[in-house]
């Protein structure tokens, strides 16, 4: 039965007649999907230590429980609405936001929705086999904190479509339960979401390069005009940070672990032999899945992006901080295009169509960050002249101008056959894969144990001691 007790939220659920019996169809269907495809061998006989949003205030937004995973109270959460809002860039800018949706707005708006809506659920799917695998409890429940968080940030979007958008919103929404992750006749929309993620290091990765990607266009839509879109895109703001710190915190702890053991063992010896991850090993899942989180900005040049930002539905991330005019209008971008012949032609492009780049300049930059903290405070720390590094945004791509041509992690161009002859230095290869699959073969489950490949986390979760239960399991 829904209620807003059940479902915790601050758009007046208790009130909203339509709101309710659309949910009343939909929350069903999802729960059957979060069965079948959340979590696996954790939905009926475990209590998971994990943090609720009861409401957007801090007292609210933190607190922390046991809860089996299927009684996770799935909220509906909007950031306080900012009294007087104006819309900040694009044609209408300087004009009340929007709080419906214009007729002549409605289907792009609702296709931005619907495809940020994919994704959450998708991520679920591919993380569902890693609570077998895992390497420590506290892990185990920063996945699981992970994925009931991506499956609110679904009822996040489903609220949206719901509420605004009629039958079509209500259709889609089931739609969003109907397609799955690498399903052949059925798959996510965004290529990223189709890979699987069946080891821990691609966990952490994910976490890290494509939750930021997450962080990169939710901002950019917590700028929209649709104000119930911006503000609900804020509060999952809120949220990702806590992914984006299990991703980097994660390869952090698995450097920090590789490194005692490359001391330990006088740093001539593979680190594999005594089970640890070698850093090139590490490296080749920084390049894989930075890559396709570069795909998911889109084109370089793309007439979507700019129709979006003129409009008003998308805008760039953080767009107080530019100093230009956020009309963009007669501004341009300077973009490496690229030949026939493969050479590279430093072109002027309309601002506008090139937003997509700049969207993907801020990512680059927010990820370089990261790799940067990892090489300073681990690498570093420990004395090593080695590094990881971001590979060349021309590297292993297959959305936009350098789809089909190839180039190594530096940008240089290769031929097909020197790609074929040599991309399994660079990207993950089956071996590798089953060389993880190997050390994650049994999960630790013994609270304050950790496998051996990962060091044990600075601190636990809500000031609670690393070797805390954070997952149950009931007698
Ligand atoms: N794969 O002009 P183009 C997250 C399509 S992650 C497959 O280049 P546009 C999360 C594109 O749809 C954030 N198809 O691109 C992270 C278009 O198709 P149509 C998710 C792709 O539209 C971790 C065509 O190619 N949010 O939250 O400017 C865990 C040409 O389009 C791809 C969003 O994505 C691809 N990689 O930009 C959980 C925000 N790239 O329309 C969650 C909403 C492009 O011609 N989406 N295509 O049929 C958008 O803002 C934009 O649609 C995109 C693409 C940035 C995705």
């Amino acid at each position: 039965m829904i209620s807003s007790e059940r479902i915790p939220n601050n758009v007046g659920l208790a009130a909203n007649k339509k709101l309710l019996r659309a949910l009343e169809h939909w929350q069903p269907q999802y729960l059957d999907w979060w069965r079948d495809m959340g979590p696996q061998g954790f939905q009926d006989h475990h209590q998971v230590y994990l943090r609720t949003a009861i409401s957007v205030d801090a007292a609210g937004w933190a607190h922390f429980d046991y809860v089996k995973l299927p009684e996770y109270r799935w909220g509906i959460f909007l950031a306080e609405q900012t009294s007087d809002r104006r819309i900040g860039f694009g044609d209408f800018k300087g004009q009340p936001v929007w709080n419906e949706v214009p007729g002549e707005f409605r289907n792009p708006l609702r296709r931005l929705i619907v495809l940020q809506g994919d994704t959450e659920p998708a991520s679920v799917e591919q993380q569902r086999m890693l609570g077998a695998h895992c390497p420590s409890l506290y892990d185990l429940r920063n996945l699981f904190q992970v994925n009931v968080e991506e499956g609110r940030h679904l009822w996040a979007m489903v609220y949206l479509l719901h509420s605004y958008f009629g039958r079509d919103g209500r259709e889609e929404a089931e739609a969003l339960l109907e397609r799955n992750s690498g399903s052949a006749d059925s798959p996510r929309m965004l290529e990223a979401f189709n890979e699987p993620i069946d080891t821990w290091l691609d966990f952490f990765a994910f976490t890290m390069f494509t939750d930021r990607d997450g962080k990169s266009q939710l901002l950019s839509l917590s700028e929209s005009s649709l104000d119930p879109l911006a503000r609900t895109t804020r509060f999952m703001l809120t949220e990702e940070a806590h992914h984006m710190f299990v991703g980097e915190s994660g390869i952090a702890r698995i450097l920090e672990r590789t490194c005692q053991l490359m001391k330990e063992g006088g740093y001539s010896e593979d680190v594999r032999k005594v089970g640890g991850i070698d850093l090139a090993l590490i490296q080749k899942f920084v390049n894989f899945w930075f890559s396709q989180s570069l795909d998911l900005h889109g084109s370089e040049v793309s007439s979507n992006a700019a129709n979006y930002f003129a409009n008003g539905l998308k805008g760039r991330a953080e767009e107080d901080k530019f100093e230009d005019d956020h009309v963009l209008d007669t501004s341009i971008y300077m973009l490496d295009l690229l030949d026939d012949a493969g050479h590279v032609n430093r072109s002027e492009v309309p601002m506008r169509n090139a937003l997509n780049e700049v969207l993907r300049d801020w990512y680059v930059g927010d990820c370089q960050a990261g790799v940067d903290r990892w090489n300073k405070r681990v690498l570093e720390a420990h004395g090593l002249a080695d590094r990881i590094a971001l590979p060349s945004r021309k590297f292993n791509r297959n959305i936009g101008i350098y789809a089909g041509r190839h180039f190594d992690p530096e940008g240089h161009p290769l031929s097909a056959e020197e790609w074929q002859r040599r991309k399994s230095e660079w990207l993950p290869v089956p071996a590798d894969k089953d060389y993880l699959r190997s050390i994650q073969t049994i999960p630790v489950y013994k609270p304050g144990q950790f496998a051996n490949y990962i060091a044990p986390p600075a601190r636990g979760i809500n000031r609670l001691p690393v070797d805390f239960e954070y997952v149950r399991t009931e007698a």
